[in-house]
C-alpha cells in the first residue's frame, strides 16, 4: 500500500443561528467523517462580538486542527458540502450562517486563486480567528507576529468570551 502525504490544516467554524454550539459539533463530526480528513484537535468554544455586518447575533467560533490527504481545493469542496448539509442560506455576505466553516492554513502553503485565498486574508485582524488558533498553535507565524502575540492584541480590542 502507499501511503499518502498528508498536511495539517486548520479550519475555522463559525454559526449565529439555531443552536450554533450544536451546529459546530455537527461541522466537527462531519468533517472527522469525511474520507481523507482527521479531526486531529479543536480548540475552545468562544462567543464573540459580530464582525462586518454587526445587526445579527453573536457568533460561537473555533478552530479546528485537521490532517488531510486532500487537495486545498477539494478540501473546500468538502467544507462546503458540510456548510450546504447543515443548511446554511447565503443571504447577507458576513450575514448570518447556520454554520460558515473558512480555510486559514493549508500546512503553509500561500494559494491566491479566485475561489481559495490561503492564508485567510482576514484571519489575522480576527479574535475570533486569532484566540482559538493560537489556543492550538500559539507559534505559528501569520503576517510575521507570532499566533499567541496577536491573539492577546485582538482580544484586547474585540469582543470574546470563552463559552
Ligand atoms: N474563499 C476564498 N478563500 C477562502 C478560504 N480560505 N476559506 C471563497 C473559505 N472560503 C474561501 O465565502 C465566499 C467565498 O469565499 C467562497 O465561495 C469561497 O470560494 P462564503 O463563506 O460563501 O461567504 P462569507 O463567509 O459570507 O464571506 P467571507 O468573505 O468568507 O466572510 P468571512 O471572512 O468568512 O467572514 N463575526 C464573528 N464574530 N464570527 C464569525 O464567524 N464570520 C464572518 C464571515 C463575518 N463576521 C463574523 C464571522
Ligand atoms: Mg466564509
Amino acid at each position: 500500500m502507499t501511503e499518502r502525504k498528508t498536511v495539517c490544516c486548520y479550519l475555522g467554524l463559525g454559526s449565529n443561528m439555531g443552536d450554533p454550539r450544536a451546529n459546530l459539533e455537527k461541522a466537527i463530526e462531519l468533517l472527522n467523517d469525511t474520507e481523507g480528513i482527521e479531526v486531529t484537535a479543536v480548540a475552545p468554544f468562544y462567543r464573540t462580538a459580530p464582525v462586518g455586518y454587526t445587526e445579527q447575533d453573536y457568533f460561537i467560533n473555533t478552530v479546528a486542527e485537521i490532517n488531510t490527504s486532500l487537495s486545498p481545493l477539494q478540501l473546500l469542496e468538502k467544507m462546503q458540502q458540510i456548510e450546504n448539509k447543515l443548511g446554511r442560506v447565503r443571504v447577507i455576505r458576513w450575514g448570518p450562517r447556520t454554520v460558515d466553516l473558512d480555510l486559514l492554513l493549508y500546512g503553509d502553503e500561500k494559494i491566491a486563486g479566485p475561489d481559495l485565498e490561503v492564508p485567510h486574508p482576514r484571519m489575522h485582524q480576527r479574535a475570533f480567528v486569532m484566540v482559538p488558533l493560537a489556543d492550538l498553535n500559539p507559534q505559528l507565524v501569520i503576517q510575521g507576529e507570532q499566533a499567541a502575540d496577536l491573539a492577546r492584541r485582538l482580544a484586547g480590542e474585540q469582543e470574546i468570551i470563552r463559552v
